[in-house]
């Protein structure tokens, strides 16, 4: 039996699995533990569950000390965990793919339907009773057939997104590395994804290159008729830029679930009527988180009873 802190509320089945093998170490709190709580927890645990909001960097790593062989994070994106300083360890870092896949492609086209449809904005105006009934030419949207759907990073999500797209009669052009050959998809670069783009999804990880990938320069290249999706990292985007760019009507609109210091959002952003805010809910289905919370324990498991995680981080 080994001590296993898990830093927030998961399913009670999942939990409970471990306890069957495990000394866990729950906080059931609402709130993350901070950061002096997290660190005190965690020493002399074997193995770690860490969600959103949990930092489990350098410091945290050393406070842990020599016992912990696992970390593993209830999430696909992993800029939370240095995973580089882990490995040094011989500590064995894990995420939650696949299982999230269709949930968060999913989300993002409610974002798009919902932004390039003005859902938003109508339901404001009708619950402060502002509605003075239907008219011709009344809150027009963009239509999205034989539009182009372009997707920046060539992961798991990105494809769903893409894959989705022909429903709705879109073209896509997808930028990334190298080429991840979708069917029926162009590959494009980014510096030409981007001017051409009526809706641009973005689908890549959090890291010191994709940092305000999406800037002020990249928002005045963009179609003033399009509309910019993030439902990856919020620090992916420049959300000071983004403010601007909406306010002089640069673009049309944008539709986010992600923010660069959630749960704090600009506040220019919540002014704002082109702009759909929804708060991180890409992962968020009943069905979907319990697979994480299963997944994440699963690697427990399989890593403290001897065995190769079922979805290391490489
Ligand atoms: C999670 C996410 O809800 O998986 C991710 O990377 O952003 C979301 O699906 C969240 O990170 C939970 O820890």
């Amino acid at each position: 039996m080994s001590a296993v802190l898990v830093t927030r509320r998961l399913p009670g089945a999942s939990v409970a699995r471990l306890a069957a093998h495990h000394d866990v170490d729950l906080h059931a709190g609402e709130l993350p533990l901070s950061h002096e709580e997290l660190h005190e927890r965690l020493e002399g645990k074997a193995g770690v569950v860490v969600l959103l909001g949990g930092r489990i960097d350098r410091a945290a790593i050393d406070a842990a000390g020599p016992s912990l062989k696992i970390i593993a994070n209830v999430a696909v994106g992993y800029d939370n965990l240095d995973v580089a300083y882990a490995a040094s360890k011989g500590i064995v870092c894990t995420n939650t793919p696949d299982v999230l896949t269709d949930a968060t492609a999913d989300l993002t086209w409610a974002l798009i339907l919902g932004i390039t449809r003005r859902l938003g904005e109508g339901e404001r105006m009708l619950r402060a009773g502002a509605w003075k009934g239907w008219g011709f030419d009344f809150m027009l949207g963009s239509g999205l057939g034989g539009k182009l759907l372009g997707i920046v990073g060539g992961g798991r999500i990105g494809r769903a997104v893409a894959m989705r797209a022909a429903a709705f009669g879109m073209r896509v052009g997808v930028s990334s590395r190298r080429d991840p050959q979708w069917p029926g998809v162009e590959f494009l670069p980014l510096e030409r994804l981007i001017p051409s783009a009526d809706i641009l999804s973005l689908h890549v990880p959090l890291t010191p290159e994709t940092r305000h990938l999406v800037d002020r320069t990249a928002l005045t290249r963009m179609k003033r008729s399009a509309y910019l999706i993030n439902t990856t990292r919020g620090a992916v985007v420049d959300e000071g830029a983004l403010a601007w760019a909406l306010k002089e009507h640069l673009i049309a609109g944008a539709a986010l679930d992600v923010y660069e210091r959630e749960p704090e959002v600009h506040p220019d952003l919540l002014g704002l009527e082109n702009v759909l805010l929804s708060p991180h809910l890409g992962s968020a289905t009943r069905e979907t988180r319990t697979a994480m919370a299963d997944l994440a324990i699963d690697n427990v498991l399989a890593v403290l009873g001897g065995h190769p995680a079922l979805t290391p981080i490489r």
